[in-house]
């Protein structure tokens, strides 16, 4: 799997630009990346906004063909959440992911992941596209406009990189990762998730669109899904924000 990247000086949103490429029927490769120095509208979930200034960040998205069903997105968002995991550790930066769609660096979100199915008009395959926030040069001062706690390689490192080398250098990690997943989706993630999330059996909640669920973490479905003990029954929850309870 080699990807074809394609840089930008400006773009909206590199998930929003894929779309309206695959709607107008534009011959996109599969594999193609997309990326951007600039990004002035990006968002993640929820359209909520995801913050980049020039030439400050990694944005871009990935397109991939699949003929996987569309419940087979969020483990592809993990499986890309692992790979960015990996990069960033080896810049000896201690980094985990976060369940569903993020990466940490000392509780501190360094990368955001917002995958989106697609149906390709006239085509007999689907696509998935996976956008990638990764926060490389931006500084202390950017980074405390955030409403969460947020960190880059810069601030975490002192040492500004170039997008293009970091992209490049990043691509093998996402080659070795989405493989693995293409092969055999969840089941070839799910022993490291389970090792940078923590244990089973501890308490947690999750906010689901401000509906607050309670209950035992049991671990991952076979797709990635959370799974929850409430009394006695298992509850699979696909989104929202996880809190572990002391
Ligand atoms: C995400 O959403 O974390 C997914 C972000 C995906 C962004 C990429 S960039 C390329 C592609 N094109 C797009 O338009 N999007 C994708 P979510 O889990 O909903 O988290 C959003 C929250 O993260 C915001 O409400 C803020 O609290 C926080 N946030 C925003 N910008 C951030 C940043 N640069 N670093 C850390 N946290 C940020």
């Amino acid at each position: 799997m080699t990807f074809n990247i394609q840089w930008y000086e400006k773009i909206n949103s590199t998930n929003e630009f894929l779309k309206t490429e695959i709607i107008n029927n534009h011959k996109i490769k599969n594999k193609t990346i997309i990326s951007t120095f600039n990004q002035i509208n990006g968002h993640g979930r929820l359209q909520r906004k995801w913050v980049s200034n020039y030439n400050s960040n990694l944005s871009f998205s990935i397109y991939l063909e699949s003929d996987k069903a569309n419940e087979k997105t969020p483990s592809l968002t993990m499986a890309a959440a692992l790979a960015i995991s990996d990069f960033i550790k080896s810049k000896n930066i201690p980094a985990n992911v976060k369940w569903p769609n993020d990466v940490l660096v000392n509780q501190k979100k360094i990368c955001g992941i917002l995958s989106e199915y697609v149906v390709i008009p006239n085509k007999n395959i689907n696509a998935i596209i996976i956008g990638i926030g990764i926060n490389i040069n931006m500084n202390i001062e950017e980074a405390s406009e955030i409403d969460q706690p947020a960190t880059s390689l810069f601030i975490e490192t002192g040492h500004q990189y170039s997008l293009k080398n970091t992209l490049s250098e990043l691509c093998k990690y996402l080659e070795f990762w989405i493989q693995k997943w293409d092969l055999s989706g969840f089941r070839a993630l799910k022993k490291e998730w389970i090792e940078q999330t923590g244990p089973v059996g501890r308490k947690i909640s999750i906010n689901d669109h401000n509906t607050i669920i309670n209950g035992i973490f049991e671990g991952y479905g076979e797709n990635g899904e959370l799974l929850i003990k409430q009394k006695e029954d298992i509850i699979k929850i696909w989104s929202g924000e996880i809190k572990y309870e002391k």
